[in-house]
């Protein structure tokens, strides 16, 4: 199989044929795994400055996925701190692996946890296209309960058409409804389920674009909503005050350039993502428990570390952090 180069790997991610932040996580990871293994540099400060580079690539693609600059930490740290390019060659090698692994497993884990919740008979509302979010459903459904789903188209990307496929191929009986359907269908609806981009220090989770406006809808008629996500998702540098950027992606996505010639007052606005503050979330689902939101300050303490993001920190505040 071709590896991928760091270039290739970041347009993928930046056009979001790699989307998820899980999977744009792993990708960078690989991508600087796969760099390190072939680079040839004349000596440690040389391989040190060409990682750097690349790492500075890769955080540059999409600016909202805190998974990303904290993957990229992951891999990068202590690096350089080794006698020679080999030693750090394979210290990068192992750490990426590791984080690989660590990112599958947790997955994992959060699908035991989160099947935990939803009982026999439950239909659940889900947004977008969550591995870790699905991975708790489909735990579910393979544990022999009896559920439903409903899942939203996810406009202007349409991420719904991949969560369908994934829920119908796993057997489980699933209503597709367009974004402006969840409050006509709200009370159908015992559980709402969802991944994260980032959660932030107070409990906020920030996801894809609407997930606000599903978290809203839920918590006025009275349906609890997890947000399953792993605690590498969490935003150390938000304790510092910072801010998490929210992606505005171009207007083609939403309307093509033809119309919008014709529409010379109308300006599009494309947020890919929105946030919602942590008195609308019932439960976050991490492989190392569920926490209420409050408690995010701890998981980015107990395990991730306060120095973390660093490389994510260049891009400096903007956007919007919990309303
Ligand atoms: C994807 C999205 C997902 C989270 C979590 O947005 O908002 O809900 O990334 O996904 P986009 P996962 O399609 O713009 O990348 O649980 O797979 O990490």
């Amino acid at each position: 199989m071709k590896l991928m180069t760091v270039p290739e790997t970041a347009e993928k991610i930046k056009s979001m044929e790699i989307r998820g932040a899980g999977r744009i996580a792993r990708a960078a990871a690989e991508a600087l795994r796969d760099h390190a293994q072939t680079l040839k540099a004349k000596d440690l400060q040389a391989f040190k400055k060409e990682m750097e580079r690349s790492a500075r690539v890769l955080i540059a693609t999409r600016p909202t996925a805190v998974s990303l600059p904290n993957a990229v930490h992951i891999v990068m740290r202590g690096l350089g701190d080794e006698r020679t390019v080999e030693e750090a060659r394979a210290a990068l090698v192992r750490r990426a692996d590791g984080f690989i692994d660590s990112s599958r497993h947790a997955v994992e884990k959060i699908a035991q946890f989160g099947a935990r919740h939803i009982r026999d008979g439950d239909t659940i509302l889900t947004h977008c296209n969550s591995e870790v979010a699905l991975g708790c459903i489909i735990e579910a459904h393979r544990q022999g309960r009896d559920i439903e789903v409903f899942a939203t188209e996810v406009r202007p990307r349409n991420q719904g058409h991949i969560t369908i496929r994934t829920l119908n191929d796993a057997g489980i009986r699933t209503n597709f409804i367009v974004d402006s359907a969840v409050r006509s269908f709200i009370n159908d609806v015992d559980l709402v389920i969802v991944g994260a981009d980032a959660v932030t220090v107070n409990g906020a989770v920030v996801n894809k674009i609407g997930t606000s406006q599903v978290a809203h809808t839920a918590k006025e008629a009275r349906v609890n909503m997890i947000v399953a996500t792993e605690t590498y998702k969490f935003a150390p540098r938000t304790v510092m005050g910072e801010f998490i950027d929210i992606e505005e992606r171009g207007p083609d996505e939403v309307l093509p350039e033809a119309v919008r010639k014709t529409l010379p007052n109308v300006t599009v606005r494309n947020p890919a993502f929105d946030v919602t503050p942590p008195e609308f979330i019932d439960l976050i689902v991490t492989e190392a428990g569920a926490i209420p939101p409050q408690m995010a300050y701890v998981i980015i303490r107990e395990f991730l570390g306060w120095d973390i993001g660093e490389f994510g920190a260049e891009t400096g505040p903007s956007g919007i952090n919990g309303e």
